[in-house]
């Protein structure tokens, strides 16, 4: 087998972004971009030379030919080993606790997450350290430099390594150990739930739709609810990973998970719906006729997690991102547990994580997790929230109005303005940036601002900083406007406006979100001047 050293030049725009590099597919596909982008992360890393690594992806396309290629590259560095999962699948919650329970020097994941999949659509790579997290800024800003310098890597020439069967093979001097996707995972969930309870509850004639939404979690979840839980065959829909998803964007919200939410508020509802994204760590969280926030999904958690085995001990703490709505607090409030707000990204619960500060963590963007991994986690989530109905013997609605009255309610909703001109948009983040100061005190569509700043943050274990994290408004009364630039997209620019408001009058709890929001969705509009910049009168998702 021979090893070769291929010359290349450094690639513009190998920069990691919220989560690992994501760009469109042909872009990943052009000579020399996933090989040089894979040479940086070894490079970044200190080198390949006898580590470990997992590796494996979402099943879009160009996930098996990258999976292909990063084989090669690690047998030409010297490493080790690859455990890879069959096909060189792997949900992202799959391959962190991979990556934590073989001890590994980390792993590779192949997914641009809920971004769509297909030669004209989105890939991406993620690198994760060996605590089975993302990559923190200190390395992936050591990958991006050795992006911008590379100027060999070396792969070797040989012909595709089987991946379709679990089992030992080789690659040069290097060992390859395919596993099924599913096996340890689904043996870490049973460690965390009581499977038997939740199996009563689908005995006794409980109703669920899981929709896989075409992407990773089909095999997870038709494991794991139907044939280890009792689930009806059927259960889970869009059972099976495709290349393109399916022609959707595996991403669980009302919008593109618009089947699910009209069947959850027809007549024939299901007593519970989820939903998860194309590398699994995502999860949309329904009842009969309710849709939960993922903002609320996160409070509830936090307040009934202790019900679950694997939580029965309390949580040390919980963690949430900067936009994400204020409705943990409160039940960290009264809790007497710690809550941290940290910038947007996965990555920056790691620390606290692994410090034992907090135990669970949320973003709004539809991501809970705990400290069983180091990723968010779809199913997880999924599947504590079943626990829950089943030892509380509520619905999800009387779930959520118990926790409203107890805690009160925390109107959010993200708006997305989505391919919208990059300049524009940082013309009128800029602008806004340079009105910060000027804005306390002023009235807005019949607020009052508080104050207004620019996040930052300070890691409290490591001391690490991250800035210019989202712009936030404070109006008097609770209300909280924030503005940020997503770091997931492949096309122009994401705007998202982030719109939450306290309610504490139980008489406003049923209230539609959008209806509750009106003024300070207007007072979003005026204070930034999103139509005047971006040309947009509406937004295209909400959340
Ligand atoms: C988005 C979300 C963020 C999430 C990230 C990765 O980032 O807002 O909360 O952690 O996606 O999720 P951004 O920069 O586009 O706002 V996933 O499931 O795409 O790995
Ligand atoms: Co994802």
């Amino acid at each position: 087998m021979e090893r070769l050293t291929i010359e290349t030049r450094p690639i513009e725009g190998q920069k990691p972004g919220t989560s690992g590099l994501r760009k469109k597919t042909r872009t990943f596909m052009e000579p020399h971009y996933l090989e040089n982008f894979v040479a940086a992360i070894f490079q970044g890393i200190g080198g390949a030379k006898d580590k470990t690594f997992v590796l494996g992806g979402d099943g879009r396309y160009f996930n098996d030919r990258a999976a292909q290629v990063i084989l090669r590259m690690a047998a030409a560095a010297g490493a080790q080993r690859v455990i890879v999962g069959r096909d060189a699948l792997l949900s992202t919650p799959a391959a962190s606790n991979l990556i934590r329970t073989r001890k590994t020097d980390g792993g590779i994941i192949l997914s641009a997450s809920h971004n769509p999949g297909g030669p004209d659509e989105d890939f991406g790579v993620k690198f994760n350290t060996p605590n089975g997290g993302p990559a923190p800024e200190e390395v992936t800003n050591r990958i991006f430099e050795a992006s911008k310098r590379i100027e060999t890597y070396t792969i070797v020439e040989t012909t595709d390594v089987d991946l379709s069967a679990p089992g030992m093979t080789t690659l040069g001097g290097m060992e390859i150990e395919v596993v099924d996707p599913v096996e340890d995972y689904a043996a870490l969930m049973e460690t965390l739930f009581d499977f038997d309870k939740i199996r009563g509850l689908f005995a006794g004639g409980f109703t669920m739709r899981y929709d896989a939404m075409h992407a990773v979690t089909g095999p997870y979840a038709a494991e794991i609810l139907e044939t280890r839980l009792g689930a009806p065959e059927g259960t889970v829909v869009n059972a099976e990973p495709k290349p393109d998803f399916g022609g959707g964007h595996p991403d669980p919200n009302p919008i593109w998970a618009k089947d699910l939410l009209d069947l959850i508020m027809s007549g024939s509802a299901p007593d519970f719906g989820a939903a998860s994204d194309g590398d699994g760590d995502r999860n949309m969280i329904l009842g009969r006729g309710v849709y939960v926030t993922p903002s609320d999904s996160l409070a509830v958690l936090a307040a009934n997690a202790h019900l679950a085995p694997g939580y029965s001990g309390g949580l040390k703490g919980v963690a949430r991102s900067m936009p994400t709505s204020r409705a943990v607090d409160r039940v960290a409030e009264k809790l007497g547990i710690d809550c941290y707000e940290t910038p947007t990204g996965w990555k920056f619960f790691g620390n606290l994580l692994d410090a034992g500060r907090a135990t669970l963590c949320g973003e709004e963007s539809a991501g809970t997790g705990s400290d069983h991994v180091r990723e968010k986690d779809g199913l997880w989530a999924v599947l504590l929230w079943l626990n829950i109905l089943a030892e509380s013997g509520q619905s999800v609605a009387e779930v959520m109005h118990a926790h409203w009255t107890a805690f009160g309610r925390n109107f959010y909703s993200r708006h997305d303005y989505e391919a919208v001109d990059a300049d524009a948009a940082t013309r009128m983040m800029d602008a806004l940036r340079d009105r910060l100061d000027e804005l306390p005190g002023q009235s807005v569509a019949g607020r009052t601002v508080e104050s207004a700043d620019e996040f930052s943050y300070r890691d409290p274990v490591d001391g690490s900083t991250a800035s210019g994290q989202g712009l936030r408004v404070n109006l008097k009364g609770g209300g909280r406007i924030v503005y940020r630039l997503s770091g997931t997209g492949t096309v122009g620019a994401t705007l998202r406006v982030y719109i939450e408001d306290e309610g504490a009058d139980p008489s406003t709890f049923d209230m539609d979100t959008q209806e509750a929001l009106a003024d300070m969705i207007a007072a979003a509009d005026e204070i930034a001047g999103i139509k005047t910049y971006t040309g947009r009168d509406v937004p295209d998702v909400r959340t």
